[in-house]
């Protein structure tokens, strides 16, 4: 089945309505027109749905839905809530479905340490990453992150990660970070590959490919530095904490930052629709030989 997960916290709290709407349609237009089906993954009053109908979408971008990362699930379905699923939480939400690709933007990863014997935030992508079977497909992670720490995480962690095209980790807005990445793979069918030797020696967990965003779109990390120091400094002064930090920093970096990096944002998120949905070809391809 060359099904494709979409997730919706970036379709909530990622981005500015109504770009935000849009472009959950457009990835779902693109994904179908590779020849693949797209699942937008998210909670209808607590309901985890794979695949949520146009008028769910909707629902998902204009309402004040929270943000549900996978300790937050047993909340929103108690309650029957409606939610926007993170990394972590589309990934089990997708798996459950049978399905195996998943495109996204950024993954959240291991914060950059603001205080001497703060305790590190890590996300929970990251973990479910480490236990949970699916390719997810993203432009990296964001260097308000500490990209080094969150790389070793996985490393630990037994997650192999791919640079699609690239040997370098891309830092979401720019397409390099300085780090290494474990793999360099040049096309759908060499993930495909990777995924099910992966499967084959019946190792648990998921894979990270990291697509760098289309060089006209990038902004390199010189320019989008200090806009992330200030808003670190902001959420630091706010005294955020827990799952608040990456959604206010997101915010902040897309007021700061202004269209240039919605633009940004916009193009990777297509971007990734695209190589997320070619590997599900490939993997469909795989199956029937
Ligand atoms: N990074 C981004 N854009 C996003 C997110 C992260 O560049 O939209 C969202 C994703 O849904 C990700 C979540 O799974 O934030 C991570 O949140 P936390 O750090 O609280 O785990
Ligand atoms: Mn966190």
């Amino acid at each position: 089945m060359n099904r494709v997960a979409l997730e919706s916290t970036v379709i909530s709290h990622g981005l500015p309505y109504p770009d935000n709407l849009e472009l959950a349609r457009e990835m779902e237009r693109i994904v179908r027109r590779r020849g693949a089906v797209p699942a937008t993954v998210g909670i209808i009053h607590g309901e985890p749905i794979a695949g949520l109908s146009p008028r769910q979408i909707e629902r998902l971008a204009t309402a004040d839905a929270p943000k549900v990362s996978r300790r937050d699930l047993p909340v929103v379905v108690a309650r029957e809530l409606d939610g926007a699923t993170t990394v972590a939480a589309t990934m089990w939400i997708a798996h459950r479905a049978g399905i195996e690709l998943f495109a996204t933007g950024g993954i959240g990863g291991v914060h950059r340490s603001r205080a001497p014997g703060l305790s590190a935030d890590v996300s929970a992508d990251l973990q479910e990453l480490a236990q949970t079977p699916v390719i997810v497909v993203c432009a990296g992670a964001k260097a308000l992150l500490d990209l080094p720490a969150t790389l070793e995480y996985l490393e630990t962690h037994g997650v192999t990660v791919i640079g699609y095209g690239v040997e370098e980790f891309p830092a979401f807005y720019s397409r390099s970070s300085g780090l290494p990445v474990d793999l360099c793979c040049n096309s759908p069918q060499e993930v495909a590959d990777i995924w099910r030797a992966k499967q084959g020696l019946e190792l648990p967990g998921g894979l990270l490919v990291a697509v760098p965003v289309p060089a006209e779109d990038e902004i390199p990390t010189a320019q989008i530095e200090p806009f992330i120091e200030q808003a670190l400094n902001d959420a630091h002064v706010a005294g955020l904490r827990s799952a608040e930090v990456t959604p206010y920093l997101l915010k902040r970096i897309a007021e700061l930052t202004g269209a240039r990096s919605i633009r940004s944002n916009l193009a990777l998120l297509r971007n990734n629709a695209n190589v997320a949905a070619a590997i599900a070809v490939a993997l469909a391809q795989r199956s029937e030989e």
